[in-house]
């Protein structure tokens, strides 16, 4: 062992200014409904590299060693984050669309003092569960209390319809704090099975409430699209049901696969692949240049995007030389003024995502369906739940 690590010193000295490598462990979601999420993020991670290479210090280098846990699976999410740390040697892990692998991870990051950079897991208490967490997404709090109060100034009576597991228990239970505080009634709600649910049977439970509105919350990906189908077949479109909820069932990608059922729905979010910002355009435009005309981002892609700029920038500030806490420090005070999705900012204090949330509905744009932007609803919003926990 101590041969080897003076063998590699030797080496290192030899080629005098030694190249500097920093190594990044990805842990994110490749196969099954929610593939779109490891894709996305893939694209979004080479696409910035390719378009910024040039501002890294001379002779650092930046190296992926990059693993699929096969959807939400806590067990391999803490295997594939274990080896990547003890094996592979990575100096910050990314990535992760689920929570609880992203829970599972957490204890990882903060026995080996690894920064973990999130581009996706949306539920609040992620972020608490290691200081080495540092969250470039969203939270379903962010988007689903204001898409109650919005919801109660339009509706009288509201379902909600969730994934089972944590994320969909926030959008749950945010969504009715806000539409109950505009004076909405909450008329049920029902949790589903997070793998392979069959949304029949709980639509038509929907649908003979007559609510003015449904509420749903699950995975982006193909499910949105089961969701959205279903809903339609059932006929709760033609019943005069409105569907809404946060923007992970109105995801970009999907909405050509949806069709016309999608028209009309409204959500709120941080991100649409429509929206008119000149830094989206410029995003989308470099997006549809390297990936294809008909290829989409969606908040997979931005949240990677905006995750990558900020690992070069502690990659810069550091010339190379990756040092956890400066690194966390750097992240903690991180900003952006120009992301696609407007301007964004790390909360110093939480480690969370600070940014706008927009009112968007599906129309067809230039014979596309896109979620047009309405209106800004929200700014600079730092996730409701933690303001409400440090009030308490
Ligand atoms: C989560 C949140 C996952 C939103 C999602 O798809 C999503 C999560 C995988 O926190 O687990 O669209």
């Amino acid at each position: 062992m101590k041969r080897i690590a003076a063998l590699a010193v030797a080496s290192l000295m030899a080629t005098g200014a030694a190249a500097q490598t920093v190594k990044i462990g990805v842990v994110n979601t490749f196969t099954g409904p929610q593939a779109m999420f490891g894709d996305m993020t893939d694209r979004a991670f080479k696409l910035y590299q390719k378009l910024h290479d040039k501002e890294l210090p001379s002779g650092v280098k930046l190296e992926f060693v990059t693993r699929d846990d096969g959807g939400p699976n806590p067990d391999k999410a803490r295997q594939l984050a274990q080896e990547l740390v003890v094996r592979d040697r990575v100096q910050i892990l990314a990535g992760v669309a689920f929570t609880p692998n992203a829970m599972a991870m957490a204890p990882l990051a903060t026995e080996a003092k690894i920064p973990l950079i999130l581009t996706n897991a949306g539920t609040s208490v992620v972020t608490t569960r290691s200081p080495y967490i540092v969250r470039f997404s969203f939270t379903l709090w962010q988007s689903c209390v204001p898409l109650g109060e919005w919801a109660a100034k339009k509706f009288k009576r509201a379902y909600t319809l969730v994934a089972d597991y944590a994320p969909g228990q926030d959008a749950e239970v945010a969504f009715a704090q806000g539409f109950k505080a505009g004076g909405g009634e909450l008329v049920g709600s029902v949790r589903v099975p997070l793998q392979n649910p069959d949304f029949a049977p709980y639509m038509q439970r929907v649908k003979d409430a007559k609510p003015d509105a449904l509420m749903v919350f699950v995975p982006a990906g193909k499910t949105s699209t089961s969701v959205m189908k279903t809903f339609a077949d059932l006929g709760l479109a033609a019943a005069g049901i409105k569907l809404i909820g946060p923007g992970d069932i109105t995801t970009d990608e999907e909405l050509a696969n949806m069709g016309d059922v999608a028209l009309g729905v409204t959500t709120v979010f941080h991100y649409s692949a429509a929206a008119e910002r000149p830094a989206n355009r410029r995003f989308v435009e470099a997006w549809k240049k390297e990936y294809g005309a008909n290829a989409t981002p969606n908040f997979a892609a931005v949240a990677a995007w905006d995750a990558m700029a900020a690992i070069f920038h502690v990659v810069k500030e550091q010339n190379g030389k990756i040092d956890s806490e400066r690194t966390m420090e750097l992240l903690k005070g991180y900003r952006n003024a120009d992301s696609p999705r407007g301007p964004i900012a790390i909360d110093p204090e939480t480690r969370d995502i600070v940014q706008n949330e927009y009112l968007r509905e599906v129309r067809r744009v230039n014979g596309q369906l896109a979620n047009v932007e309405l209106e800004t609803v929200a700014t600079a919003v730092k996730d409701p739940w933690k303001e409400m926990q440090k009030k308490k």
